[in-house]
């Protein structure tokens, strides 16, 4: 196992547009054990190959309370099924940041695990919000977006200033 560098915003990779997982392999699941792994370091509740600059659609998450439960998600596509709400968003790659999102609710999502095998579920409340989240990092999109630009570019200058101090010398 090993605990993988996290990409900060504005990191432009972080805009790239994840590919769909087309081999079900070893690497796989060692990518996925890995995410997990980083995760659970951090601490986080999810984590998308995005973050880790790995540009593949591949998500973990755990948002058990006694971090439990374990999740895969593979090519994962949601649809929306209702509803909306407003939660307190924070992300591995924009620390020290939370902000309030407004999203659709409930929603159906059907993936692949890190065998390959189809599973669908309905997700709401958290487990909702943290899957919305992380398939916004698959297709290049953060949290931040989703807030006003005035406070998006506080956050960007404020990361950019510590990003400065901590850079190697060269
Ligand atoms: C996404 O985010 C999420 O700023 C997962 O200093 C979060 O795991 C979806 C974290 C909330 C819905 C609601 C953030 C850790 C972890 C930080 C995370 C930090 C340390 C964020
Ligand atoms: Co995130």
């Amino acid at each position: 196992m090993a605990l993988l560098d996290i990409l900060e915003f504005p990191d432009p990779r972080l805009r790239t547009q994840a590919k769909p997982v087309t081999q079900f392999d070893a690497a796989l699941r060692k990518l996925t054990e890995d995410m997990l792994e980083t995760m659970y370091d951090a601490p986080g509740i999810g984590l998308a190959a995005t973050q880790i600059n790995v540009h593949q659609q591949v998500i973990v998450m755990d948002v058990s309370e006694d971090k439990s439960q374990p999740m895969v998600f593979i090519n994962p596509q949601i649809t929306v099924v209702g509803g909306e709400k407003e939660y307190e968003e924070g992300c591995l790659s924009v620390p020290g940041f939370h902000e309030n999102v407004v999203r659709p609710d409930v929603i159906h999502v059907k993936a692949l695990n890190a065998q390959g095998e189809a599973f669908e579920l309905q997700a709401d409340g958290l487990l909702s919000v943290c899957l919305q989240h992380e398939m916004d990092h698959l297709n290049g999109v953060l949290f931040v977006d989703h807030i006003s630009r005035l406070k998006r570019d506080r956050i960007r200058r404020k990361l950019e200033k510590q990003h400065k101090v901590a850079a190697p010398r060269s």
